[in-house]
């Protein structure tokens, strides 16, 4: 057995990790070594990220980690969120700092593209949830805006894996989320690209899950400790792999990735894209196994983040347990928001953004300021714990399971209250999985492939990578009670 370290790396919209998983005693044991906090800012005419800082923030991960790693890294892996890209020149340099999803520049792209493609086509043809922050729309958008449009993309973790000495490639369940990709042969969809006039070529080869693209080179390619690694797309969408990081197995469970977003759904082996499907706007995503995602975004712990923001620039800094149990001590508010609104999609000013939407409803507003935060995350955390199971009840009866388990994964999965509520509202028999699900799925998708099982990932056998996610939840519970 090579006993070499492996890395993983994870980039969310809120923080970046970097992990490492070591053989100790030949088991594995994953310890956080970097995490540094991300945000978009407004720049450059756009809300945009900053790709100079995450990738800085990135090597200097790496470079713990090969401090760490005296026995050498076999491999590292790149997941994160999804959607976003970085174009690039001939040399693979990005051309600009990406933009962030939540850009409302895509709110009038999205409707100017029905124009040239129905959404019910568009729906059919990807069976993804239209949502105005997919790729289509941002490249379209793009186009629209006169931006240079004539260079190759590649959405960001494979970029940065590029940027390493990876090839370009745009892993599959990644790629998914572009809408941009046939539901049934997962092949570029042509008549999408046609249809917003984008063009192909630009788009980079599609891989599945687990491809190795390259090696690293480079200046981290001199440490000792990175002179024969090789560089490995994961389920580069870092809801895939924290659902690979599920160590479920049967047909009975639904999961709930709880972070910037809520992922609400079940593990298919098949697509469902019926009319009624469409009509909810269910997605069926690529998942690990060449399984499907099939899901919905709804808000998630976005609302408080921002919120929390506003109570920190009036001077009060809450922190999120404090506030967790602040709520808790709280009655049951008195109506619910409507957490998927499109307004509460947008930065800024969320608590005045919440009370326009309860006046809307004719309910009352909630006092403003730092004081009253605990009615606000009461409201919050019923609201979202209400949405997930009639969310769920629909994915009940479009899927036909008789759904008995909820595993909760992802940093959001460790606020037990709402994980409370959720079990209440849901009446499903609720399991915490692993704060840091995608890299645990990130890891369990490297050793299958390292260790020749291919099959694990790409289909035949996918069940074994719940088996590795099991040992590795195992490892990430003795990193955290070791320290
Ligand atoms: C979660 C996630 C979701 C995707 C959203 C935008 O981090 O990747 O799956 O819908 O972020 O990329």
């Amino acid at each position: 057995l090579d006993t070499r370290a492996l890395v993983a790396v994870d980039l969310g919209a809120e923080s970046c990790r970097v992990s490492l998983l070591r053989w100790v005693a030949g088991r594995p044991v994953i310890t956080l070594v970097h995490r540094f906090a991300n945000a978009p800012r407004e720049t450059d005419g756009g809300l945009r990220w900053d790709l100079r800082m995450i990738e800085a923030g990135l090597e200097h991960g790496l470079r713990l980690c090969a401090e760490m790693a005296v026995e050498g890294v076999r491999s590292i892996a790149v997941d994160g969120w999804a959607v976003d890209y970085v174009r690039v020149d001939g040399d693979g340099m990005a051309l600009a700092d990406p933009f962030c999803y939540r850009d409302e520049r895509t709110i009038e792209a999205e409707q100017m593209l029905y124009g040239e493609i129905a959404p019910e086509r568009l729906r059919e043809c990807t069976g993804v949830q239209l949502l105005r922050i997919n790729t289509l729309y941002q490249l379209y958008a793009d186009r629209l805006q006169g931006l240079p449009v004539g260079s190759q993309w590649m959405n960001l973790p494979e970029y940065v894996l590029s940027r390493w000495g990876g090839a370009r490639v745009a892993e599959v369940t990644n790629a998914t989320h572009t809408q941009m990709v046939d539901l049934n042969g997962r092949r570029w969809c042509d008549e999408v690209f046609l249809a917003a006039d984008l063009d192909v070529a630009l788009a980079p080869k599609l891989v599945p899950p687990g491809t190795e693209v390259g090696r690293l080179s480079g200046e981290l390619a001199r440490l000792a400790a990175f002179r024969d690694t090789v560089l490995i797309a994961p389920a580069c969408h870092d809801t895939a792999s924290a659902i690979a990081g599920i160590p479920a197995v049967g047909d009975d469970w639904a999961y709930l990735s709880s972070g910037t977003w809520s992922l609400v759904g079940t593990v298919l082996e098949e697509p469902r894209n019926d009319a009624a499907v469409a009509a909810e706007n269910f997605t069926n995503l690529g998942a690990v196994g060449g399984r499907v995602c099939f899901h919905k975004n709804v808000n998630g712990m976005w609302l408080i983040r921002q919120c929390l923001k506003e109570w920190t620039a009036e001077g009060r800094e809450w922190s999120v347990p404090e506030l967790v149990a602040a709520a808790e001590k709280l009655a049951k508010p008195e109506g619910l928001l409507d957490v998927d609104d499109a307004d509460l999609l947008l930065a800024g000013g969320m608590p005045q953004r919440i009370n326009a939407q309860r006046v809307r409803m004719g309910l009352k507003a909630l006092e403003e300021g730092a004081e009253n935060a605990p009615a606000f995350a009461s409201l919050i955390f019923h609201s979202l714990a209400a949405r997930y199971a009639a969310v769920l009840a629909r994915v009940a009866f479009h899927t036909g399971k008789k759904l008995k388990r909820l595993f909760v994964v992802g940093g959001g999965s460790q606020n037990d209250f709402l994980n409370r509520l959720t079990q209440e509202a849901t009446g499903l028999e609720l399991f915490r999985g692993a704060a840091e699900s995608s890299t645990v799925g990130n890891f369990a998708v490297q050793l299958a492939v390292l260790e020749g099982r291919r099959d694990e990932v790409t289909g035949a056998d996918a069940e074994q990578v719940s088996g590795w996610a099991g040992r590795l939840a195992l490892a990430l519970e003795q990193a955290a009670t070791k320290g």
